[in-house]
């Protein structure tokens, strides 16, 4: 008689890894802000996307869990051109992804930092297998789909060439716009700091948090890493922040102290959308 099988049964066909280059990537892309841009049309044209924006290749098995996390207070009409723009984008670079948009609450200023600390343990808790989190603006996408929004060894700055700046670096150390890390790499550096409310130097933060733990910022080809930004006004409620500027020279002692391990907020709202899950948080006020 014939040895029982140690084959598998009929369970879902395993699917390969997905390729290092994904195939079908189109290179440079035509972004303009234009024409109006309805989310009906939007998510018409984005039927593979799952219900809060997630999405897995139907064809390989991705190596990495990417949360893609955005700060956010009244700006929709941006969001509705990102999600047009990025999903296509995710999907042909063979991403298996989530996105999460970080709600501030209320009219108090503004603090995008600490809304990505929310989003990182928020997307964790949604989905404990995040082990990538890319944070971007809601206002940048990508000019061209082989900057791949993924994680490598080193924390990634991927908005290096954006067009306010004349395609250029505006200074060596600057990380921001979109940015990523690996789960691992975000806990190293103990998150991001809560305590810049309104407009500027939480990104220099960041990156000193970075070099003060022995990493290196990886970028890609300056030809590459390029952005259209949508051009707004300043916003109401997020003034450039007068302590930007000691605050940063301070990051070595006030990172042990403010992080990841001290956030404190509280959830209003979580709903899935369509095309993305919308997280209303009360991050409190400046003190
Ligand atoms: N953000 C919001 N709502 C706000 C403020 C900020 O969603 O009220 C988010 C959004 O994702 C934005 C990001 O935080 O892309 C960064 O804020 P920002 O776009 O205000 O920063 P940026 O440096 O602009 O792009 C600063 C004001 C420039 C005014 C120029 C006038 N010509
Ligand atoms: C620096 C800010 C950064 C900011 C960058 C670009 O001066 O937060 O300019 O700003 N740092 C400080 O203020 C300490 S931008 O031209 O996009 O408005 O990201």
């Amino acid at each position: 008689p014939e040895a029982p099988s140690a084959r598998p049964g009929p369970t879902a066909p395993i699917l390969p890894p997905c390729p290092d280059s994904p195939p079908g990537l189109v290179g440079r892309l035509l972004i303009e802000f234009t024409s109006p841009m309805p989310l009906e049309r939007v998510q018409r044209e984005n039927p593979g996307v799952l219900l809060g924006g997630r999405y897995t290749p139907p064809d390989c098995t991705p190596a990495q869990t990417v949360a893609v996390i955005i700060p956010f207070r009244h700006r929709e009409h941006h969001l509705r051109y990102w999600l047009h723009y990025l999903h296509p984008i995710l999907r042909r670079q063979r991403l298996r992804y989530g996105v999460y948009v970080i709600n501030q609450h209320g009219e108090d200023t503004f603090n995008r930092a600490k809304l990505l600390n929310v989003g990182f343990l928020e997307a964790l808790k949604e989905d404990a297998t995040y082990d990538c989190f890319i944070f971007s603006d809601v206002d940048l996408v990508p000019m061209d789909d082989r900057n791949l929004y993924r994680c490598g060894d080193q924390p990634r700055h991927f908005a290096i060439a954006m067009d306010k700046f004349g395609f250029r670096l505006p200074y060596a150390g600057y990380f921001g716009g979109v940015s990523g890390l690996s789960k691992a790499q975000f806990l190293r550096i103990n998150g991001f700091p809560n305590e810049y409310w309104g407009w500027g130097g939480e990104d220099d933060d960041i990156f000193n948090r970075i070099s003060l733990t022995g990493m290196k910022i990886s970028r890609p080809d300056i030809r590459i890493g390029r952005y259209r930004m949508i051009k707004h006004d300043r916003d109401k409620h997020n003034e450039p922040n007068p302590q930007r500027f000691t605050k940063i020279q301070n990051t070595k002692l006030t990172m042990k102290r403010d992080g990841i391990g001290s956030v404190r907020y509280q959830v209003l709202e979580v709903s899935r959308q369509p095309l993305f899950t919308n997280i209303t948080v009360d991050i409190g006020r400046p003190p």
